[in-house]
């Protein structure tokens, strides 16, 4: 479907991209770089997000008119199931501030990312926004789905109480150049790239996978991401959140043997049962997104060898 003329401009704004080191924010940042608009940003080791007071300070003084909110601690399944304090924690201090902060610097509008693994656990397949809330999570994610969960109803709230524009956007499962490849932090692409990678340069026969290889899951290139937030940027204002995925899923087995094809390694895989499946199955339904003009371009295969790519030229996955 092609999509409506737009009901917000970037042209001559000045947008933060909150978060511009990490896997979307980089990818954001990039994408807004084609468009007429101020992109400004600020590191870590200058604004910690999660300190209210520099958060609001610099952003008094820098008074930027788009937020968008592509900070978070963030991880695969091993990392959220070991370190729920800081999921919780680091999220809900970081969308807290940025959000009252662009409340009080009257932002002209503000974009919050959360996950997929808002939805519960046995959530309809596939999940429609307004399956949230409607059972458990997923255990192993909670912690990090109730910090976004509230970063989505803060949107909400923001715009009953004050009238402002700030919208949620729901990306699934994201990878792509710059991503986190450490084998304890990473999600299952980048873990599995770099296994087979370090396999197949060792001759090694076998590659272990984590629990079963049944569960389904969904992958989005964080360039598509990138591009379906600035989509929602002009496109969209409402208080619901929106899916953002590609409308395809994949076993972890298949994911294993399509990683296998784009590295080349002939060897075999082997489950390790004592390590968690997470959600069974974790589909968006897309057709929100797609009534409004939207959709992925980049095929799975397509965009694991782009990662590939970049891992080549990146040793051990850290940007050079
Ligand atoms: O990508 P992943 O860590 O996160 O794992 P989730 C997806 C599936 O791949 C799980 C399996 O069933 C893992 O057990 N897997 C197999 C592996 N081998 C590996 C491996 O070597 N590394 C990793 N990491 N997984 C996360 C949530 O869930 O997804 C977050 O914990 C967030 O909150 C994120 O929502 C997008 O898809 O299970």
């Amino acid at each position: 479907m092609a999509a409506s003329e737009p009901i917000f401009s970037l042209a001559g704004r000045r947008v933060w991209v909150a978060g511009h080191r990490g896997l979307v924010g980089s990818a954001v940042g990039q994408r807004l770089a084609q468009e007429d608009c101020e992109v400004i940003t600020v590191g870590r080791a200058d604004v910690d997000l999660r300190r209210q007071a520099e958060v609001e300070d610099w952003m008094a003084e820098t008074k930027p008119e788009v937020v968008v909110v592509a900070a978070a601690t963030v991880g695969g399944i091993l990392a959220n199931a070991t370190r729920p304090a800081e999921f919780l924690y680091d999220n809900l201090a970081i969308e807290t501030n940025l959000i009252e902060g662009a409340r009080r610097t009257a932002a002209k509008k503000l974009i919050f990312l959360g996950s997929a693994c808002i939805y519960p656990k046995l959530a309809a397949q596939p999940m429609r926004e307004d399956a949230m809330l409607t059972g458990p999570l997923e255990p192993t994610n909670e912690w990090y789905a109730i910090a976004k969960i509230a970063g989505i109803k803060m949107c909400q709230a923001y715009r009953q109480q004050y009238g402002l524009d700030f919208v949620s956007a729901m990306p699934t499962n994201l990878y792509g150049p710059g991503d986190n490849f450490d084998l304890k932090s990473s999600h299952v692409l980048p873990a599995l790239l770099r296994k087979v990678h370090e396999a197949k340069t060792a001759g090694a026969e076998v590659v272990e996978i984590w629990g079963s290889g049944k569960p389904l899951r969904e992958f989005l290139y964080v360039e598509d991401c990138a591009d379906a937030v600035v989509h929602l940027l002009k496109h969209y204002s409402g208080d619901e959140h929106v899916n953002v995925g590609s409308g395809e899923e994949t076993s972890i087995a298949e994911l294993a043997q399509t990683i296998a094809a784009v590295v080349g390694y002939d060897g075999g895989f082997q489950y390790d049962s004592a390590k968690p499946d997470g959600m069974p199955r974790k589909l968006l339904d897309v057709a929100r997104l797609t009534a409004m003009g939207w959709s992925a371009r980049t095929s799975l295969i397509e965009g694991i060898r782009l990662t590939y790519d970049w891992y080549l030229k990146n040793p051990g996955g850290k940007a050079v």
